[in-house]
């Protein structure tokens, strides 16, 4: 069977290719591209650094950078929380649980998962500065779901590698950082 339809499909498609037309067809108009920019909010409420972000229609991307002196060195686990509220400086409860509309399990190595939440850890170096980019295909930036909805979204980022698996949040710890997307 797998064969009658190779061959049905063969000799179908070449008719089809020696009709394209000999003129380079012209290229498809590129989706816009949104953009957002904020501040990250340190553990003592100072700048630690910045967020840009860039979304297309299906994916978002997001440059982390921060200052020296902005995080311990090590892994940190950074997430899109889902409300965009970092006004309770130190906490970030404010910011609530993750951007999770389908209520999946936390993780991006969890077979029941990923939420729309969940990112890739970033690695601070030694002197607690980062220059990260991370991307997501679970997030835009618009629409009734995007991360500018109604009450905006929080990129948060933690004390702690995120493990990827365990519930609710990778055992990721405290929060100790955060950016309004809004
Ligand atoms: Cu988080």
């Amino acid at each position: 069977m797998r064969t009658l339809l190779a061959g049905l499909l063969a000799t179908t498609a070449l008719p089809a290719l020696a009709q394209a037309p000999a003129q380079p067809q012209a290229a498809a108009p590129a989706a816009p591209v949104q953009t957002y920019e904020a501040p990250i909010t340190g553990a003592k409420g100072d700048q630690i650094g910045k967020i840009a972000v860039r979304s297309s229609e299906n994916a978002t991307v997001v440059r982390i950078t921060i200052n020296a002196g902005g995080l311990t060195p090590g892994w940190h686990g950074i997430h899109f929380h889902s409300v965009g509220d970092c006004s309770d400086v130190g906490q970030f409860q404010l910011s609530k649980g993750h951007v999770n509309h389908e209520n999946a399990k936390h993780g991006l190595l969890n077979p029941e998962g990923p939420d729309e939440g969940d990112l890739p850890n970033i690695y601070a170096n030694a002197d607690g500065s980062v220059n990260a980019e991370v991307s997501s295909e679970s997030v835009v930036l618009t629409g009734e779901q995007g991360l500018k909805d109604r009450d905006g979204s929080a990129l948060v980022i933690h004390a702690n590698e995120d493990d990827h698996t365990s519930q609710p949040i990778g055992n990721a710890g405290a929060r100790v950082g955060c950016a309004v997307i809004k």
